[in-house]
């Protein structure tokens, strides 16, 4: 996923370049503006952490774009190209990573990976099921780019 920051800041195009150059193929693409009851429900996980509030603000802050990729080993490699959740820390450790060249920092990181098998399952059908489509709302504002 791209988060609404790096829809904003218009990095959507070079990061499916970067998609593209490391050989994953986008199976599926949709544009999605989050409302709050979809947000909180795709960070569940994190539902007790004290960034939780501020997460939430900045997912529901503007239009995200939603990727089904392939590739073999997809979510290790697919987090291996977007490198550490800090774009500062990824800065350091992965320069040439997406959320190194395109983040800001910790929450403004640019774009989202799925962190397991099971998660990628989740998040796919969340973004991509019919049954989940009434917790957010479609963006169509750029959907003859896809
Ligand atoms: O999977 P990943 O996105 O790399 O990190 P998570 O630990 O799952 O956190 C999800 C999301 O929460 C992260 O991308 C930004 C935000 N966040 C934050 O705002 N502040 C933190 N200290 C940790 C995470
Ligand atoms: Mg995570």
């Amino acid at each position: 996923m791209v988060k609404p920051d790096g829809v904003r800041a218009n990095h959507t195009d070079a990061i499916k370049e970067q998609i593209q150059a490391a050989s994953f193929a986008i199976i599926s693409q949709k544009w999605v503006h989050l409302n709050e009851s979809a947000a909180i429900a795709f960070y569940a996980e994190h539902s007790n952490r004290a960034f939780f509030p501020s997460l939430i603000d900045f997912m529901t802050s503007g239009p995200v774009l939603a990727m089904v990729l392939e590739k073999p080993n997809a979510v290790a490699e697919w987090r291996s190209l977007i490198g550490p959740t800090d774009s500062q820390e990824a800065r350091l450790d992965a320069p040439d990573s997406i959320r190194a060249r395109y983040g800001r920092d910790k929450q403004n990181n640019c774009v989202h990976g799925s962190d397991s098998q099971e998660a990628a399952a989740r998040e796919i059908s969340f973004f991509f099921d019919e049954y989940h489509q009434s917790e957010m709302k479609l963006d169509a504002k750029y959907d003859d780019e896809l």
